[in-house]
């Protein structure tokens, strides 16, 4: 138990740190005993959809782990999402590379990265946490690690994102982070109803990237944190930012402070900023998504148009606008 000694202590600290976030209230003195679970929530407007997925797990009494991975699953086979998965647009080369993970609430955790031909690299992942001793495997190394464990080779680029490429190749402009084109990874973070957390990232990254380069979204504490005492959170956007602040991982310490979920992740895209300089425009974005043991949530991110989606027992999978900074 703090004592009020400390509250004030820890308040004028967090001040000092975060100047920009508002500190209504710390959110361990304003507890209202309230827990909202079984909660999921989902980046973007494809969240819809692989909410009814997580939804289904997390309503049976299931497993956040589960919930998460079923979930993205969804915009991983859809070939009309061409950020996640199958139909995922590819590199400057021609591949489309895969980067995903997924950690639970006891920080069990697996990663791969720049992986070709798997339609999930979420369960590949899941499967690196729970086969191997290691958390993240890469490239061919990844890949045969997934096709020694059952997986199949598949083409994942589909005559669309194919057309797509090959329309840019006409100019190779090479402008990977030109936001406005560049939407988006569906990270996922849920708390079933026996209280345990989970989250799951999955991507194909930023378009006509350079072949091997990795993102924010399969780097555990960059695109997704989970602490089974604290909470969880996930980003979307331009990996490269999130990564230089640990982004996810700074979400959950900021929540361990004593921020909401909201405040935490106002206060971490407020770094992203302040690294920028000044040095953002409308076509710059990254986001955060946060949830607490207690299934409060927040969201917040550089640049209008970031969209998440909620379900619970009483938010029936709504699609909602973050604020933003700019
Ligand atoms: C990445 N954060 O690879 C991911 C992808 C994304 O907008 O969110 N793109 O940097």
């Amino acid at each position: 138990m703090q004592t009020r000694r400390q509250f004030i202590k820890l308040t004028a600290l967090t001040s000092a740190l975060f100047p920009f976030v508002k500190i209504k209230s710390l959110n361990k003195f304003a507890s209202s005993g309230k827990v909202t679970k079984p909660i999921v929530l989902s980046t973007w407007h494809f969240g819809v959809p692989a909410n009814v997925e997580a939804w289904r797990v997390l309503s049976g009494g299931g497993k956040a782990l589960d919930a998460v991975e079923t979930g993205v699953h969804v915009p991983e086979a859809d070939p009309k999402v061409n950020s996640v998965g199958y139909g995922g647009l590819p590199d400057r080369d021609g591949h489309v590379t895969l980067d995903a993970c997924i950690m639970d609430e006891a920080m069990n955790c697996g990663s791969v990265g720049c992986i070709e031909q798997i339609i999930h690299p979420i369960s590949v992942a899941r499967l690196v946490m729970e086969k191997t001793p290691h958390i993240m495997l890469v490239g061919e190394g990844a890949l045969k690690f997934a096709l020694d464990n059952g997986f199949k080779k598949e083409n994942l680029l589909t005559p669309e994102s194919k057309k797509t490429w090959l329309e840019w190749l006409n100019n190779s402009q090479y402008i990977p982070f030109d936001y406005k084109n560049n939407h988006d990874t569906i990270g996922m973070i849920a708390l079933d109803s026996e209280g345990r957390l989970s989250g799951a990232c999955t991507t194909s990254g930023l378009r006509f990237k350079y072949h091997g380069r990795v993102g924010d979204s399969p780097i555990i504490g960059a695109g997704l944190y989970v602490d089974g005492e604290i909470g969880a959170a996930t980003s979307t956007g331009i990996g490269e930012e999130v990564i230089r602040i640990a982004g996810s991982h700074l979400v959950v310490e900021l929540m361990r402070q004593g921020l909401t979920p909201q405040e935490a992740c106002e206060a971490a895209v407020a770094r992203v900023v302040k690294n920028k300089k000044g040095n953002i425009d409308k076509d710059f974005q990254v986001g955060f998504l946060a949830l607490n043991t207690k299934g409060e949530y927040g969201a917040f991110a550089v640049n209008q148009g970031f969209q998440y989606a909620v379900y619970s027992d009483s938010e029936n999978n709504i699609l909602k606008d973050s604020k933003s900074q700019l």
